[in-house]
């Protein structure tokens, strides 16, 4: 159990470097990210979905052609829609970022679907995920784990992050 822990812990410590490495930016500068947060995963379940608002400040659309992440096999781009009262999700390969304007990964949208999950997501935990956009630009996000539960539903309201 203790190994286990200490793991994990040199993950994060990882996760934290990819991120402030590019930080100083060979992602597309003028895409920022915000409001990502991805759903949590207990022991044994392998899918969790991502989300974050993507702006774009730039005057030429920037295409997300893929996804990855170190605690997933592979992270998928979905599109929702719903369909005789059924909501159904359909693998997309690109998504784009229109040109001074803002795509938006949300439940019930488009978003990013974390497949063949190597441990657990807890809330509070903070994962890494690499987008990667027409052109070989990447951007690595920082999304937090989210607490879904019904209780904190109510508290995550529109000043859930400050
Ligand atoms: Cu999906």
């Amino acid at each position: 159990m203790r190994l286990n822990i200490a793991f994990t812990g040199t993950i994060l410590l990882c996760g934290i470097a990819v991120v402030s490495q590019s930080a100083v930016g060979k992602g597309p500068a003028a895409v920022q990210p915000s409001a990502a947060w991805a759903t949590p995963a207990g022991r044994g379940q392998i899918v969790a979905a991502a989300y974050v608002s993507l702006r774009n400040r730039g005057r030429t659309p920037q295409t997300l052609v893929g996804a990855s992440s170190s605690v997933a096999a592979d992270v998928q781009m979905h599109s929702s829609e719903v369909k005789g009262g059924i909501a159904r999700m359909r693998r997309v390969e690109r998504l784009t970022v229109p040109a001074r304007g803002e795509l938006k990964l949300t439940p019930g949208g488009p978003h990013l679907m974390l497949m063949g999950l190597n441990r657990p997501l807890k809330a509070g935990d903070t994962i890494t995920v690499r987008l990667r956009f027409e052109g070989g630009a990447v951007l690595d996000v920082a999304v937090p784990v989210a607490d879904t539960s019904a209780k904190s539903a109510m508290k995550r309201g529109p000043h859930a992050n400050h």
